[in-house]
């Protein structure tokens, strides 16, 4: 794929979210027979314009972790996207509607790094020993396309569909944690839309950032010390309107919350 067309294609889908509005998706005409790695290159291209433009990458994220999700997108192998500083949103905090298009959550555990993560070959345990604490966190999801609708390099293209973020405030070491058994409610306006337990994501949250590890290294890349890491949704993903109330709870890491406004 050449280089002005990588381009295009992301300027396409940068213009849609500044612009809050839906895209068609990349497969239905402007490249039908997009693969995963000219989506990956599209989505560096992303990366490399919201550099740019000035805004810092806070870590990368996976996404299609949970067994459930990838079923569904009938694939057997999870995805990443990259964070960015202006997309997070303080705990407790305002989330406005009309910044996005038609945005969803889910609950998430996030992992910060005290050591950078090489692959390949990493895995759970090696994560672990090189965490400095795990947080719990709800993502905002917010694809460009219409109705969600996408192919697995669609999404790809889009960021993984990344587009806010709430961490909470505390902080836990990973040792004595059993982050596998984690149980989850994410509530909305006090009433739960969805739950479930660290285990769906990839069997432990820890070996979604091991397999992150190591599908970066296929690139030449590694995961950083300070890096925030997303490992995926543990719950289905939940369509969120203006004036909701949502509660992300995880027993042991305790709660997030956000107010759409
Ligand atoms: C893709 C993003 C998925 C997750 O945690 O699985 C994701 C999507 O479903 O739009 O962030
Ligand atoms: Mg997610």
């Amino acid at each position: 794929m050449a280089g002005a067309d990588i381009k295009k294609i992301a300027d396409y889908l940068v213009t849609a979210e500044k612009e809050k509005r839906e895209a068609k998706k990349v497969t239905a005409s402007l490249k039908p027979d997009l693969s995963v790695e000219e989506a990956y290159a599209i989505q560096q291209e992303i990366v490399n314009m919201k550099i740019n433009e000035g805004h810092r990458i806070i870590g990368p994220k996976m996404g299609l972790t949970s067994f459930a999700k990838m079923k569904q997108m009938k694939v057997n192998e999870p995805i990443y996207g990259y964070v960015f500083d202006y997309m997070v949103i303080n705990n407790g905090g305002a989330l406005p509607f009309h910044d996005l298009i038609h945005p969803k959550v889910e609950a998430e555990i996030a992992f910060v790094l005290k050591e950078d993560i090489e692959g390949p070959g990493v895995n759970g345990a090696q994560v672990l020993a090189k965490t400095e604490y795990v947080m719990p966190a709800l993502e905002i999801i917010d694809s460009r396309y219409e109705n969600f609708d996408f192919t697995l390099p669609d999404v790809i293209a889009d960021n993984a569909s990344t587009s806010r973020v709430v961490f909470g405030t505390s902080f836990k070491k990973p040792e004595g944690l059993e982050l596998d058994l984690v149980g989850s409610t994410l509530s909305i306006n006090g009433e739960i839309k969805e739950l479930g337990a660290g285990a769906a994501v990839l069997g432990h949250p820890a070996h979604s950032v091991a397999l992150l590890a190591n599908m970066l290294s296929r690139k030449g890349q590694k995961l950083r010390a300070g890096d925030v890491i997303l490992t995926g949704g543990i719950t289905s993903a939940v369509l969120i309107n203006k004036g909701d109330y949502v509660t992300g709870k995880f027993d042991g890491l305790g709660e997030v919350s956000f107010h759409v406004v």
